[in-house]
């Protein structure tokens, strides 16, 4: 595949031109890869920005990273089991303001054209039911594609919130050895996620392979619990909509409890079940990592020997 020469540029591996550039025949580095003949620039007062709106790759981060360090969330479960669909669902209901409550306003994405990729499957349009999202592909990536949404906080300051979307089939090599070479984008997840949503999906969970699906949670249940050392992680059922024997969720909850009794469980579904709304289950949960904070750091306090701070930690 072509690659452009320049040293922080991953085009055209669909992400962003680093010089901005949205049409890649217009910019100068990238004429050395085509050999095509770069367009003199136009009249209009053009101003070129270094992000497209897809999805993040970890160089474009910096964006976002550059004032604080962001919050990373990471959806970690089996393939098909309704992960992306997550996403989507909470894209679409921020865009009808029901996401968040006014105390935590929408502020800014620098990956909008990345979010309506992952849920335009769901929307209803003309003559076309909605359907779900295609199928995570997982490439030769070494990391997730990074979704951003901002939010602004109740003292004003800015949250900023980065969500990996990655394909099943990672985690599925990871569960079963946590040193395979193609899972390597799943090693960056544990490394990074502040939070995690470990996925029950109660459709594999009720279906005919419903042993296997199991014992492929149990593992992956166990790496992800390990892995997550005291960062925040939380039990999310998908597919809400069907059902499970209560046996099979006692085993499910137990092979999370077995190393940490107090995770937090959420129920989620496109379709409503009876009186409840769909979007009931995924505000609650958006509603949890909205409100992650980072660990603070505690400083000793000191006893300060003289009034001038410089020598606050002199000999008396
Ligand atoms: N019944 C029901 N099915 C759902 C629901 N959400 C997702 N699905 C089904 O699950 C399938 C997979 O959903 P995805 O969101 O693509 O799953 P994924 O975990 O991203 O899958 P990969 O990208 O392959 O890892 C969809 O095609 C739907 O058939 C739900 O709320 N209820
Ligand atoms: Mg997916």
């Amino acid at each position: 595949m072509d690659r452009c020469p320049h040293p922080n540029c991953f085009a055209d591996d669909n992400t962003t031109c680093s010089l901005g550039h949205i049409r890649l025949d217009m910019c100068p580095e990238w004429k050395h890869v085509s050999n095509s003949v770069v367009p003199p620039p136009s009249d209009s007062d053009q101003m070129l920005l270094p992000w497209n709106g897809l999805a993040m790759g970890e160089s474009d981060l910096n964006f976002v990273s550059g004032k604080v360090k962001p919050i990373t969330v990471c959806i970690v479960g089996p393939e098909s089991s309704g992960k992306t669909t997550i996403l989507g669902v909470f894209y679409l209901l921020l865009g009808r303001g029901a996401l968040t409550t006014n105390a935590n306003p929408f502020s800014n994405s620098y990956t909008l054209a990345g979010w309506e990729a992952v849920a335009t499957c769901l929307r209803w349009k003309p003559g076309q039911p909605p359907r779900f999202p295609p199928h995570t592909p997982s490439g030769a990536a070494r990391a997730p594609g990074m979704l951003h949404l901002g939010f602004r906080r109740e003292d004003g300051s800015l949250r900023d919130l980065l969500f990996a979307d990655a394909p099943g089939e990672w985690f599925q090599k990871w569960a079963i050895n946590e040193q395979a070479p193609d899972a390597e984008g799943a090693r960056w997840i544990a490394r990074h996620a502040d939070v995690t949503l470990l996925i029950a999906d109660r459709q594999a969970l009720a279906s005919s392979k419903m042993g296997t699906a199991r014992n492929d949670f149990q593992l992956l249940a166990q790496r992800a619990v390990a892995e997550a050392r005291g960062r925040r992680l939380a039990l999310v059922w998908t597919k809400g909509d069907v059902d499970v024997a209560p046996a099979m969720e006692t085993q499910i909850r137990k092979a999370v409890a077995s190393v940490s009794s107090s995770v937090p469980e959420f129920t989620v579904s496109v379709y409503s079940r009876g009186e409840v709304d769909a979007a009931h289950g995924f505000r609650e949960l958006f509603a949890w990592i909205l409100c992650t904070k980072r660990a603070v750091v505690d400083l000793p306090t000191t006893e300060a020997s003289a009034h001038d701070p410089l020598f606050r930690f002199g000999r008396r």
